[in-house]
Formats: structure tokens, C-alpha cells, sequence
């Protein structure tokens, strides 16, 4: 089949896909088909002529239709962290069909991630991690398509992935940290990513002050998100939990429960009040160009010393008992920042930020809202509309209230911003909507990633699913619409129109992995794309070189000693889409992916004298289970 016939069919709907690209070319009636597409809305709904109001025409008739029929495509992709299985997963909004996981700082049997050669050498030898907070680059406030940043919790760690062909290409180690947990992005453009440390050390960590908790730091660190190198470090005394950026690269934010200092559960509780930090980005890069930094440990990253008291590069407004997440709304004026064990919402004005950077107001008088969302708020969404939507953990609703409101009933009792508490099933954890991290919120689609799942799945044994659920949030009141089981544990997700990505369906053979593998070729004398060789390298080591056209691997029998390091050395020249080869070695623990046009390679040690056979793992072709080699062990 043809790339455009394939264009065609996989559309499912190549006359609205036209029409869309049609009607993007035209004026004002091109906006509103646009819209509508982008909606998923089939019948009536915002494509209904005779709709005056589309939202109110859409609630009216039940909302948006979740249902994606078969041959049909979702409107959304969905990017999913998924904890600590230390992967991604890609799903389709509205149908919240996994579609794809991409292999991050685990160890994954399919792909062969961690185990071959290239993610090896980028995860560094370890191949378990925690994945939280999965966070797309940005170009003037909205996504740009390039690149997906995750964190890694357990080993402090930021990883990126190319959207193009949706793989890992770098992983960065942040120094002086523990505990990587909140991650974002500047929304400017792709520039920086700042990473917050959860987990306060002494700094340096190298056996000083272990008993003196006083002492111990947490790092804010940025780090490019073009080069992935770690720029700057600012050193602060309390914990940073979850992050945000503002949308002009001015500053970034970091909610602190722990302004206590303290290292057991009651102290870390004591203090009525903790702090969102706000750092102030240009300040920041002035004193690390004036070289007014410090270095900590081993690590050459300069490093600004905040600790203490407030001044140019920090200010902390004060908020009320143990806040979680910070999240700013789509236009930009406010940080909302969740109160965990307060039952609030503290609504920061971003605009006031320079008066208190300046030192002509306190802190605390940046502070315009703080409305009672109910018991153990963590993450708030945005529609686009004016409101936002809290997640709420002891209560196990979703709280959606009005930003306007909110601020109005700040100075008026008399004003109540609650709009609508809705269940969830249960103990929700964040939440997140379509396009809602971004300038284009659309108020669509809101995903309620819950915790607990309890009755609401066919039992599986003492491990429960998570329950991500789906809610219609485009009318006046949201409404539950989905229940997706969810292997553990997602934490976070972010959701945008499908247009806004563009994967290749061939590898481009760029980037890290082919410097990587041409490197190696180039010191063989090899064409990586042409034929097969095999390689003595020195005493006991062996590199093999193999192409792969389906179904037959361009070599089918190599030759080694018992005991010698193999590196099999893979390029599968099948530039057709969806023609994936593999390689597998019969009882050596090895399997790899080799994607259409990609190269990969995988090393172990030769076993016993004896035949192995190797084979394409993937089903390639009606001759797949005939796609096989010997590989002769000699003693
Ligand atoms: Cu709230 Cu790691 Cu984003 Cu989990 S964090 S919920
Ligand atoms: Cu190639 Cu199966």
C-alpha cells in the first residue's frame, strides 16, 4: 500500500481531514469546522447548523460523544507518565485506547529497552525509575510538537523523547538532587526545563551533616531542553513538590511543604503555613553570568544560594499548611496552588510578582483567591472559560470553581465561586484537560487519573488498577463519561490536539542513536545499510553486522568462540511502515526491536559450545517464523 493510500484509509475520514486543511485556508467559517474537528464531534453537536451557542447546544443534547468507532481516529493524543513501571504511554482522546508506551528508564522486554546497547549506555546501568510528570516543549505558549520531558523521582534523572519518532534520545543526571519530582517547561519557547528536588540532603551529600537537618538544601535546577545540559542549580532551604513556569519566561514556581525543615511525618505538619517559591529566571542567569555562585560537591553546575531570606532570586509567598501542585491558568495571571492538607486554593497574581520582586508589596498581598475547595485539593485543570477544576484527594471529587468568582469572593463572603463537586472513583491525584497546560485550553476533555479503583474493575488479586476517568467537562456541568483501567501508576497527563504532533512512520536516522551507530561503522570501515560482516575485534570480542528485508536476515549462520563478548549490530533496510524486525537470541536473555530503517544492536556473552538460533520476534511477514539464523558456539 501506497503512503497516500495509507494516508487515506488511516484518516477514516479523509473528507473531513480535507475539508479541515480546506478550511484552514479560509476566513471565519473555516474556524468554526475547524473547531468542531478538532471536537470529535460527529452528529449535531458543534456541527449541527442550527446551533446557536455550540457548547450550550452540545450540553443540551448530553455533551460530547466519547464513543470512536472502529476505523475512526481520535481527535486528542494523550501523554501519560506511568509512575513507577518508568515509561510513557501514549492513549487516544476521547476512546483512552493505549496506543502506544514508550520505554523510558525501565527495563522493557518488547523493545529490548535497557537491555540493548543504545538505551544501555543512556540509562547508565540502571533500569528501574519512577516517572511522574510528562510535560511537552513549547513555542509561544502552546505545544510545539518536538519533544515530550519526563522526570524520573527515584534516580533523579530528566529524560526527553522525540516526537518524531516518539524514543528517548537523552537522559541527563541532576546533580545534588534526590527525589527529581515536579518538571516544566519554559512556555515561551523551548528553553529551559526546571526540575524540583523533593527530597532535602545535606548539600554536598558526602557524609557531612547527616545529623543536622537544619542544614539540609534542595536544589531547583534548570536545564536546556535543547541540549539537555544542566545550566544552573538555585539552592534553597525547604522541599520543592510540583513546578510550574509562567508563560513569558520570567519565572518559575515551586510549592514547598516542608517549610519546617523537618525529617519525620509530624514535623514536616507542624507549621500552619508553607511557601510557594517563586524564582526569578532573569535575576538567576544574571548571577550565574556574573559569576556571583557557589560550587556544591563534585558537580562544575553553578549554583545560586537562596537560602535563607527572601531577596532578588527568590521570594516565597506565604500559603497555607503543606500545598502540592502549582498550575497556571491559560492566560497566564495566576498560579494556583493546591493546598493538600489545607482545603484550599491559593490564587497567586503573576502580574504583582514584579512589585514584590521590587519590594513594594509583601509576598502574601500577591495572593488573590484562596477559596475552600474540600478536603485534600492536589492539581487544578483550566477550560479555557474562566474556571478551574481541583482535584480533590480525601473527598474524591473533582471541585470546579471560577477563577473571578473566586477572586470577587476573596473580599465578599457573600460570593460563592463553587460551581460543582463531582465524584470520582477514587482518591484522585492529578488532573488534567484538554490542551490545558497551554494558552489554548479548550475546555473538552478532563482527565481524572485516580488513585484507587476498589469495585469499579473485575477483581485482578490484591494489585488494583488505577481508574483514569474520562469526564465531558464542555458544558455547564462536567459529567462522567468513561472508566479506563490503568496498569500502576500513572501520575500525570497531558492531552492536545492530534494535529499539533506529526511522527514519523520510518525512522529518519538523526539524532543521538545514529551518531551513536555510525560511530561504530565508521571504525569498522562498514555501510551500516549495505550487507552483513562479521568482525573480530581483539581477544574474545566479536561484532557481528547484520541487514534485515523481510523475512530474511542478511546472515544466517555466524561463527564464535564460547565466551566471547557478541555485539550484534542490527539495520532494518524495510522502509515499509509498520515492518518491524527484531532480533532474539535463543536462551542468551536478548531481544531487541530494529523499527523500519533503524539500526540497533545488543551484546552478551557467548554461552556454551553448541547451535543457537536466532529469530525476528516481531511478525513481519506470512515467512516470519522462517526469519532465522544459527549462531555456531565454538569451544
Ligand atoms: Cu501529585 Cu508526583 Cu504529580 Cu502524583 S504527584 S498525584
Ligand atoms: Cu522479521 Cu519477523
Amino acid at each position: 500500500m501506497s503512503d497516500q493510500d495509507h494516508e487515506e484509509r488511516q484518516d477514516g475520514e479523509a473528507t473531513s481531514q480535507g475539508r479541515r486543511n480546506f478550511m484552514k485556508g479560509t476566513v471565519a467559517v473555516g474556524a468554526g469546522v475547524v473547531a468542531a474537528g478538532a471536537l470529535g464531534v460527529r452528529e449535531g453537536g458543534f456541527g449541527n447548523p442550527f446551533a446557536a451557542s455550540a457548547a450550550h447546544a452540545a450540553s443540551k443534547q448530553g455533551g460530547l460523544d466519547p464513543h470512536v468507532p472502529p476505523g475512526k481516529l481520535d481527535p486528542y493524543y494523550g501523554f501519560w507518565s506511568g509512575g513507577q513501571s518508568g515509561e510513557i504511554r501514549i492513549l487516544g482522546v476521547p476512546s483512552m485506547r493505549e496506543l502506544m508506551r514508550i520505554p523510558v528508564v525501565n527495563r522493557d522486554s518488547a523493545t529490548g529497552w535497557g537491555r540493548d546497547d543504545w538505551s544501555k549506555q543512556l540509562l547508565g546501568g540502571r533500569d528501574s525509575g519512577d516517572t511522574h510528570h510528562v510535560h511537552l516543549s513549547y513555542t509561544d505558549g502552546t505545544y510545539d510538537g518536538r519533544y515530550v520531558y519526563v522526570n524520573d523521582k527515584s534516580n533523579a534523572r530528566l529524560a526527553r523523547v522525540r516526537c518524531d519518532i516518539m524514543e528517548v534520545d537523552a537522559i541527563t543526571d541532576i546533580p545534588n538532587s534526590q527525589g527529581t519530582h515536579g518538571i516544566f517547561p519554559q512556555r515561551h519557547k523551548t528553553g529551559l526545563v526546571l526540575c524540583n528536588a523533593e527530597f532535602r540532603t545535606p548539600l554536598p551529600n558526602d557524609g557531612r551533616d547527616l545529623d543536622d537537618p537544619k542544614k539540609y538544601g534542595a536544589m531547583h535546577t534548570a536545564i536546556d531542553g535543547e541540549t539537555m545540559e544542566v545550566k544552573w542549580q538555585v539552592l534553597i532551604e525547604g522541599n520543592l513538590d510540583l513546578c510550574a513556569t509562567d508563560y513569558e519566561g520570567k519565572y518559575s514556581f515551586a510549592c514547598c511543604y516542608n517549610s519546617e525543615e523537618a525529617v519525620t511525618l509530624e514535623g514536616m505538619m507542624a507549621a500552619d503555613r508553607d511557601w510557594l517559591y517563586v524564582f526569578n529566571i532573569p535575576a538567576i542567569e544574571k548571577a550565574v553570568k556574573a559569576g556571583k555562585t557557589i560550587k556544591v560537591g563534585k558537580s562544575d553546575v553553578p549554583v545560586v544560594d537562596a537560602r535563607g531570606a527572601n531577596g532578588p532570586y527568590v521570594q516565597r509567598v506565604p500559603v497555607p499548611k503543606s500545598p502540592h501542585g502549582v498550575n497556571i491558568d491559560p492566560t497566564g495571571k495566576y498560579a494556583v496552588c493546591s493546598g493538600k492538607l489545607s482545603p484550599t486554593v491559593t490564587v497567586v497574581d503573576i502580574g504583582k510578582l514584579a512589585d514584590v520582586f521590587a519590594g513594594k508589596i509583601k509576598p502574601r498581598d500577591a495572593v488573590v483567591a484562596e477559596p475552600e475547595v474540600g478536603l485534600g485539593p492536589l492539581h487544578t485543570a483550566f477550560d479555557g472559560r474562566g474556571n478551574a477544576y481541583t482535584s480533590i484527594f480525601i473527598d474524591s471529587v473533582v471541585t470546579k470553581w471560577n477563577i473571578a468568582k473566586a477572586i470577587e469572593a476573596f473580599n465578599d463572603e457573600s460570593v460563592d465561586p463553587i460551581l460543582q463537586k463531582l465524584d470520582v472513583n477514587y482518591q484522585i491525584g492529578h488532573i488534567n484537560g484538554s490542551m490545558s497546560e497551554t494558552k489554548d485550553a479548550d475546555g473538552n476533555w478532563l482527565i481524572a487519573l485516580c488513585k484507587f479503583s476498589k469495585d469499579r474493575f473485575l477483581p485482578v488479586g490484591p494489585l488494583h488498577p488505577e481508574n483514569d476517568q474520562l469526564i465531558d467537562m464542555s458544558g455547564d456541568k462536567m459529567k462522567l463519561v468513561h472508566d479506563g483501567p490503568a496498569y500502576p501508576e500513572p501520575h500525570d497527563c497531558v492531552v492536545l490536539n492530534r494535529d499539533l504532533l506529526h511522527p514519523s512512520k520510518v525512522n529518519p536516522r538523526t539524532g543521538s542513536r545514529y551518531e551513536y551507530y555510525e560511530k561504530l561503522a565508521k571504525e569498522d570501515g562498514i555501510n551500516l545499510m549495505a550487507g552483513s560482516q562479521v568482525i573480530q575485534k581483539g581477544k574474545g570480542k566479536v561484532r557481528v553486522y547484520m541487514v534485515s528485508v523481510a523475512p530474511a536476515y542478511s546472515l544466517t549462520e555466524f561463527r564464535v568462540k564460547s565466551g566471547d563478548e557478541v555485539q550484534v549490530i542490527q539495520t532494518n533496510l524495510d522502509g515499509v511502515e509498520d515492518l518491524s524486525h527484531g532480533f532474539c537470541m535463543s536462551n542468551h536473555d536478548v531481544n531487541m526491536v530494529v523499527n523500519p530503517r533503524a539500526t540497533n544492536s545488543v551484546t552478551f556473552t557467548a554461552g556454551d559450545p553448541g547451535v543457537y538460533w536466532y529469530y525476528c520476534p516481531w511478525f513481519c511477514h506470512a515467512l516470519h517464523l522462517e526469519m532465522r539464523g544459527r549462531m555456531i558456539v565454538e569451544a
